[in-house]
Formats: C-alpha cells, sequence, structure tokens
C-alpha cells in the first residue's frame, strides 16, 4: 500500500537529550506513539519516513548530538522562538485547549497573546513542512497543539494527503461555543484541512460533527463532511498498546524479582495501586477521598490494604499543576495521619516516575488497579494493567468518563465524584473470587489483543489512504 513517504508531526520529538556531569546522552521516548509509527510498513517507500516536532534543545546541541539519535526515522526539529514556544505551549494549549476540552472551564485562562503564539507555532511548522513535503508525501498530525496544521498544509498544498488524530477529549459544542469566534473558526476550520479526522470515540467525533454544524454551518452525512469542495471523514479509532509488549514482560526476570520484592514488602496487605502524570484531569483527589471513604465505611481493612500512589510530574510551570501538587501531598498527609497506625501507613505515595520494570511490577503485584479520571481521552494505563495480567487476577476500576471504558465492558466501571460509590467498588474488588477476576480479564485481554497500537495505526492510515483517494471523484453537492 505505501509507496509514499510518511510524516509525522508532533508537539515533542521521541527522543530528549540529557546532560549530566558535562556529558551529553541521548533518552529515547518509548511511548505509544513510537511503537504505532514503527509499526507502520512503509518499507516499500524510497525514503525514510519523517518526524517533525518542536525542539527542547538548542540547535548547537542539535548541530553537536544529532548523530546519536537512531536512524529509524528522519528527524526535523522546530525551533520556535523562546517566548512563542511558551505562550504556544504553557499558554494556549495548554491552559486554554487542554481544560477546555477536559470540561475544565474554570481553569481556562485565555490571553490573546497566547493564541497569536499558537497560531504562529503552527504557521513555523507548516513553513517546516512546506520545505520537505513532496506530493506523494502522506502527513500524519497529531493532537491539539497543531489543530491550525491540516488547514495551513492544504493552503500551500491543495492535493496533500493529511490526517489528524487528537489523543484527547472532543468536548460538547457547548464547551466550543466558550471560545472567541476568532479562536474557535481557526481550530474548527484547522482541523477541515485534512482528509481524515480520527478521535478515540464516537462521542467525541459526534461532537466534533456537531460543534462545525452549529459553529461553521457545515453539514455532514455518515461520518462524511463536504466542505469547500472536498470529502472529509471524521470517525472514532480508538488508540491501543502494545498488548504483547506489556503481557510478555510479566516473565521478563526483573519484572518478576522486582514483583516478588513487592510481595514481601507488602506481605499480608492487598495492594491498590495507580499511576497518574500530575493532571487535574486524572482525579487524583477524588480517588484520595474515595480511599477516605472506604476506610471510613469499612474499619475493618485497617492494617489490611496499602494504596500505592504514583504521581508523574508534569508540566510544572504551569499554576494549576503546581497547586494540585500541593492539594494531593497535604491529602495524603492527612490520610496516612488519621488512618494510619504505628505500624502501618494506609498509603504509600512516590512523586516521580518509575522505570517500565517496575511499572509492570506494580500493575502485576497489585490486587486492584484504581482509575478515576474526570476526563480522559483514553487512558493507556488501563489498558497496560490489563494486558499485564497474564496471571488473569486482578480488578480494574475504571472511571466511566475515560475513552478506555466504551472498550473495558468488564472492568468495575465508576463514576469518580460518587465517593461512596468508589468505596463500594473497592471493596467488591478487593473480595471479588479469583475465577470472576479471571473472567472478566479474560473478556479485557481479548480486545486489547485484537486491537492493539499496530492495528490502531495501520488502520488510520488505511483510512487515511482511501479517504484521499475519494477525493479523485467529484463531491456531491
Ligand atoms: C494522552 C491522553 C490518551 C506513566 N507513568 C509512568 C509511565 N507512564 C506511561 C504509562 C502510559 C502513559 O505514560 C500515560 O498514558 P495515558 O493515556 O494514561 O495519559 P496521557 O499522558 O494523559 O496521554 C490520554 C493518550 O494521550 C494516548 O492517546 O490515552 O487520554 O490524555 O503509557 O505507562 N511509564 C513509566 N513510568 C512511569 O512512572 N515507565
Amino acid at each position: 500500500m505505501k509507496n509514499n513517504r510518511l510524516i509525522i508531526v508532533s508537539y515533542r520529538l521521541p527522543f530528549a537529550f540529557e546532560t549530566v556531569n558535562g556529558s551529553t546522552t541521548l533518552k529515547a521516548s518509548s511511548g505509544g506513539l513510537v511503537t504505532a509509527m514503527k509499526s507502520l510498513d512503509f518499507s516499500n517507500a524510497a525514503e525514510k519516513p519523517v518526524w517533525v516536532g518542536c525542539a527542547d534543545f538548542s540547535r548547537r546541541t542539535w548541530e553537536k548530538y544529532k548523530h546519536l539519535v537512531n536512524s529509524d526515522f528522519e528527524y526535523i526539529p522546530v525551533f520556535l522562538d523562546r517566548k512563542i514556544q511558551q505562550d504556544f505551549y504553557n499558554g494556549f494549549s495548554n491552559s486554554v485547549i487542554w481544560p477546555l476540552f477536559h470540561y475544565f472551564t474554570t481553569y481556562v485562562d485565555y490571553q490573546e497573546k497566547d493564541f497569536v503564539a499558537y497560531q504562529k507555532a503552527n504557521e513555523a511548522v507548516s513553513e517546516t513542512l512546506a520545505q520537505l513535503m513532496k506530493p506523494q508525501d502522506i502527513v500524519w498530525v497529531h493532537d491539539y497543539h497543531f489543530m491550525g496544521l491540516p488547514k495551513l498544509i492544504r493552503e500551500r498544498q491543495s492535493d496533500a494527503t493529511i490526517g489528524f488524530f487528537l489523543h484527547i477529549p472532543f468536548p460538547s459544542y457547548e464547551l466550543i461555543r466558550i471560545l472567541p469566534q476568532k479562536c474557535k473558526e481557526y481550530l474548527l476550520t484547522g482541523l477541515l484541512g485534512a482528509d481524515l479526522i480520527g478521535f478515540h470515540t464516537n462521542d467525541y467525533n459526534i461532537h466534533f460533527l456537531q460543534s462545525i454544524q452549529i459553529n461553521l454551518g457545515v453539514q455532514h452525512k455518515i461520518w462524511k463532511v463536504n466542505y469547500q469542495n472536498r470529502f472529509i471523514q471524521s470517525d472514532a479509532f480508538p488508540v491501543g498498546i502494545n498488548y504483547s509488549l506489556y503481557h510478555d514482560s510479566y516473565d521478563n526476570a526483573d519484572v518478576v524479582e522486582e514483583r516478588a520484592a513487592l510481595k514481601n514488602a507488602y506481605k499480608g496487605n492487598k495492594i491498590i495501586f495507580s499511576v497518574d502524570r500530575l493532571d487535574y484531569t486524572k482525579g487524583v483527589m477524588q480517588r484520595l477521598d474515595a480511599l477516605e471513604a472506604f476506610f471510613r465505611k469499612y474499619p475493618e481493612w485497617t492494617e489490611k490494604l496499602t494504596f500505592i500512589l504514583v504521581v508523574v510530574p508534569s508540566r510544572d510551570e504551569i499554576l494549576k499543576y503546581g497547586e494540585r501538587k500541593v492539594m494531593i501531598e497535604q491529602a495524603v498527609g492527612r490520610i496516612n495521619g488519621k488512618y494510619g497506625t504505628l505500624i502501618w501507613r494506609p498509603i504509600v505515595y512516590r512523586y516521580g516516575s518509575v522505570p517500565f520494570p517496575q511499572l509492570v511490577a506494580l500493575y502485576t503485584a497489585c490486587d486492584v488497579a484504581l482509575i478515576t479520571p474526570i476526563r480522559d481521552g483514553m487512558n493507556l494505563v488501563a489498558k497496560e494493567f490489563v494486558a499485564s495480567r497474564k496471571d488473569h487476577q486482578g480488578v480494574l476500576i475504571l472511571s466511566e468518563m475515560t475513552g478506555a471504558a466504551n472498550e473495558l465492558s468488564t472492568a468495575l466501571h465508576i463514576n469518580p465524584f460518587d465517593e461512596n460509590d468508589v468505596a463500594d467498588k473497592m471493596r467488591i474488588a478487593l473480595e471479588m473470587e479469583p475465577e470472576e477476576q479471571a473472567r472478566r480479564i479474560a473478556i479485557m485481554q481479548r480486545r486489547l489483543k485484537e486491537y492493539d497500537v499496530k492495528k490502531w495505526a495501520n488502520s488510520f492510515v488505511e483510512s487515511l489512504l482511501n479517504m484521499h483517494s475519494a477525493q479523485q471523484v467529484e463531491p456531491t453537492p
């Protein structure tokens, strides 16, 4: 299928340079997007795939150390002016789009200069693309940082093949209405520059279609939009995970060792586990409220349960994130002080990321994974937990506000605001029979194995190519 060259655009490039004691090394990212993009079969293409993203290093560093970067892709960093980068990323992207699209309207901090920076950053990337794009290239743009980009690419190259995937929720049109007119027009018409627009769920897709209808008067029919004499497909492509990586890691020596150490450390106790970036959307405070409700309602669990809470630093230059850290740490201290005993702490809290083997050891040593986002586009942690459980044990408690809840139908679903219900579900999970745990895990594993990250990436690109071919057909009036 793919003689064409693939160009990926995402905010971050999949690597970082780290300088310690004057010596610089490369840290490659092993996230889901890298696996997905590597799984695409462009082996017939004459040229290597290209990955374009914003540089978080200087031009000097790049020139000096680019030889360290592996050669699966040709990487093109875009160097933005420092102030533009700041206002584009911390400003409009993460203080307007992120909170608004996750329904945190009161956290939206709109500033004109940030919107200007967002447009400039999108233009800078389109400028870079213009210099490297050839007619047969396929461009796949990722996420909310670049919603204006499909249109900018289209303006320069009218027959380009452009796909866009949104990794966060697309909210109800009522939320889009909150944006100043020029912003919503920029974002919505920006997306309509693509041939294919992908979302995690049907609901997000419907929200998008309603938004363009209400805000732009653009009609749609069976997931197809006819706009400015072009067809655009808008559809759901729920992102999967690298299933076999998580499933097979169960038996890796370092995972086995870490798991044994954890089980030994918490011998006699059940373990509840969660891991998230520090983000107000992830519902960590609601999780702690539910834990408190649990110990209040079920005091017989005192000294019998440990909640391991891992919170990974994120976006710490933004005030709302720093505030959240303080709130979480105060709540952890208060609950440990109130419910702990001289020989036991209910919560073991770590602020910092854990290495991959330890992450899988935690997924596979725990009895319950407690995942309570207030809103989450998908939530890969839930899927990774299920995939890791080669032993077919463990119970997933999952917020119904995550995209993942649609697919993970045999998890115990909760509303994160209903602390009593979450507490009751915790008890049900902790007391669930092994046979019932195995039944639920097996159903979810079948789905995750079948629709993994490779399937996701390949089905998106297939649909994109089909859609682009359909442009050759005269659009109906
Ligand atoms: C966005 C959307 C959507 C986390 N802590 C550690 C660690 N992680 C890894 C997990 C997982 C990833 O980070 C987090 O993925 P999520 O999906 O949970 O969340 P976001 O970062 O918010 O991602 C989200 C996703 O995009 C994909 O479309 O699902 O809704 O918000 O892979 O494993 N990995 C290691 N140590 C950690 O401490 N090794």
